[in-house]
């Protein structure tokens, strides 16, 4: 697995399917519009005010993470560098490669937070010890 930075993890915009009358529809599809296949999905909501998630990060995971409603922050961290997404679009995503430490903050009111993973859920594929992940960064150079 490569070590990736944080400049390797962007906002991929989907097309939009609009309709005056009756609102929008957003399509992700696997072997089109993804870098990778969804094995599972998950959605995050109900977060009280001033709450936090993730503080952890995946060695071989990526995921795709989307604000279906409301908006939050997703910050990235490689070990050296860190980079800040406001996601507040329902079509659009933050791709996330594998060894990015992630903290989603600041979420609104009703938010909830959309998750398309690569893989099915493994708790060995995280790091939730910040040393340890630096470590496991360092030791990847
Ligand atoms: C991530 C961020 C954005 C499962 O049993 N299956 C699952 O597929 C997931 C994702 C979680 N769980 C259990 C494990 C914990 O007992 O749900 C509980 C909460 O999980 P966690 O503390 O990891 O939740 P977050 O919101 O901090 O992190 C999650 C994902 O775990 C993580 O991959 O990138 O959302």
């Amino acid at each position: 697995m490569e070590n990736y930075n944080v400049f390797d993890c962007s906002i991929i915009e989907f097309d939009r399917h609009h309709s005056d009358r009756k609102g929008n529809l957003t399509v992700v599809e696997n072997g089109t519009t993804l870098p990778f296949d969804v094995k599972r999905v998950y959605y995050i909501y109900d977060i009280p005010g001033g709450e936090s998630r993730g503080a952890h990060a995946h060695k071989e995971l990526e995921q795709l993470i989307v604000a279906a409603s409301g908006s939050f922050t997703v910050t990235l961290d490689d070990g050296k560098c860190k980079r800040s997404f406001l996601l507040n679009h329902p079509y659009q995503g933050l791709y996330v490669k594998p060894g990015m430490w992630r903290d989603l903050a600041d979420f609104s009111s009703g938010a909830v937070a959309m998750v398309l993973a690569s893989e099915v859920y493994q708790k060995e594929d995280y790091i939730r010890d910040y040393n340890e992940f630096l470590n496991y960064k360092n030791n990847r150079i």
